[in-house]
């Protein structure tokens, strides 16, 4: 019999109570806003004449409706973008809301979002871009205190901050000059004044990118990153690296894949027709938050201030696809059961729909590449089902190294073998459709035990099975 050390067990990292309940978010949007709305760019240089930011009929709350009925669980927006506009009246910068035309300059976009938000009961979260090409101060010591004093502005006129996103790009200032950052320091801010929040950079500490911007994790993909050597927006893994995360890796640090609904961040007229479709939503919804990452997804209101009809239109038939496509578990009436020495016993839990609640006994065979298993659902009468949702509570770390599905026809023989390697939060797995009496899933563990909390099946739509 092999056993796990207590060596083994105290190196696995665990999540944090905040990143329990961020991995639970799901979906959530991005909104990219600025000058850039209105100057049609993507980096703005900076040097924007900040009467440039009008929106003529401004709504948090009609962002706020949408992303709700959307099924978004919060929304993060680009307070200060690469161009050093601030979305708030910052004291620190004289590029902001406060010299723009807009509501004479008494508008504060970061006031009526977040109280919007908290109306909405959606989560607030801040994208504030340490690159900044139009602060004077910028390339020198001084702008690392404004980056901090702009940071404590947040936290204390705006909070609670969810999430807050450190972006990766860097470049040169007004003045030619790039910046050495503190990122201790910053990271120190975060913490003293707000530590609940989750930050995302690169390289987390929190929450790190997914290594792409087209919304898609890796198959492959652990929770836990190696960083040591990185810094926050100094350089960073490969992006195959922050694709898949590292399977021994020292701190978790979950991916978040973020993604627009049109080609580009921010809202451009000509790309109106460009809007994503409801399917291809759905895709990416499969290959993001069903490969255990987190969905964040950039919808960019456009010159009105409000979020375009077309990319509205979008949300809610993706909203529709979902709710759908995993209304009905298939087996939810059906009976599991766990292979135990050499007899099966009932296994309840994994289809009592509670994420929290495993059997645990998945075997204990550590550091092995053998399947261990199986764990069985066994139908009453053969079903028609095309889609297979496993989930591991990863309280306690995430373990599983690779599962094998296999499905049997009434007669027990075998029609189908699907292999694959991490499950962690939830792992959606889609195929043509088939006629099902019973699924096995076996697996191999990364070291301890691989505690499979849910087993689900649905039957959805056809057309969404990439074949
Ligand atoms: C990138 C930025 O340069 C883009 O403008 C955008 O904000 C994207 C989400 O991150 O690094």
């Amino acid at each position: 019999m092999f056993c796990i050390t207590e060596a083994q067990q105290e190196k696995t990292p665990v999540p944090t109570k905040q990143q329990l309940a961020w991995h639970d978010m799901e979906f959530y949007l991005f909104t990219h806003f600025g000058p850039n709305t209105f100057t049609d760019k993507e980096w703005g240089h900076g040097d924007e004449p900040e009467d440039i930011f009008n929106p003529t009929g401004f709504d948090a709350e009609q962002w706020c409706r949408i992303a709700k009925q959307a099924g978004a669980k919060g929304i993060i927006i680009t307070a200060k973008h690469h161009d050093g506009f601030c979305l708030w009246p910052s004291k620190y910068s004289s590029h902001t809301v406060r010299e723009s035309k807009w509501k004479d300059g008494k508008g504060d976009v970061l006031k009526d979002l977040s109280a919007a938000c908290k109306k909405y009961d959606l989560k607030f979260g801040v994208y504030i871009s340490p690159w900044d090409r139009n602060h004077p101060d910028y390339g020198t010591e001084k702008y690392n205190d404004v980056f901090v004093n702009m940071m404590k502005e947040l936290f204390t006129n705006y909070g609670p901050i969810w999430e807050l996103w450190w972006d990766g790009a860097n470049g040169e200032g007004p003045n030619g000059k790039k910046q050495v950052y503190d990122w201790t320091g910053f990271r120190e801010t975060v913490k003293k004044l707000s530590p609940n929040t989750l930050v995302f950079s690169d390289v987390g500490p929190h929450i790190r990118w997914v290594g792409n911007e087209n919304g898609i994790a890796s198959e492959t993909n652990w929770n836990t990153l190696d960083t040591a050597g990185f810094t926050a927006g100094a350089g960073a893994p490969s992006t195959a690296i922050l694709n898949t995360g590292n399977m021994n890796g020292e701190a978790w640090i979950p991916a978040e894949c973020d993604v627009s609904i049109r080609p580009g961040w921010f809202y451009h007229k000509e790309e109106d027709d460009k809007v994503k479709t409801p399917e291809q939503l759905f895709n990416l919804y499969l290959k993001s938050v069903g490969r255990g990452a987190n969905l964040l997804l950039n919808v960019p209101p456009d010159r009105r201030g409000l979020i375009h009809e077309n990319d509205s239109v979008a949300l809610m038939a993706f909203k529709k696809l979902r709710d759908e496509s995993f209304k009905k578990n298939l087996v939810r009436e059906s009976k599991g059961y766990s292979l135990v020495d050499i007899g099966f016993r009932p296994a309840p839990k994994i289809n009592d729909g509670k994420i929290s609640t495993s059997d645990f006994n998945m075997p204990q065979i550590s550091g092995t590449t053998i399947f261990t298993g199986p764990m069985e659902i066994r139908f009453k009468n053969p079903i028609l089902l095309n889609c297979i949702i496993l989930r591991e509570d990863f309280s306690n770390g995430q373990h599983c190294k690779s599962f094998k599905l296999l499905m049997m026809d009434e007669k027990n023989n075998e029609i189908k073998e699907i292999v694959g390697t991490t499950i962690g939060r939830k792992r959606i797995i889609t195929f043509p459709t088939a006629s099902v009496s019973v699924i096995k899933l076996l697996t191999s563990e990364k070291s301890g035990t691989v505690p499979i909390s849910e087993i689900e099946a649905y039957l959805i739509d056809e057309k969404l099975i990439e074949k």
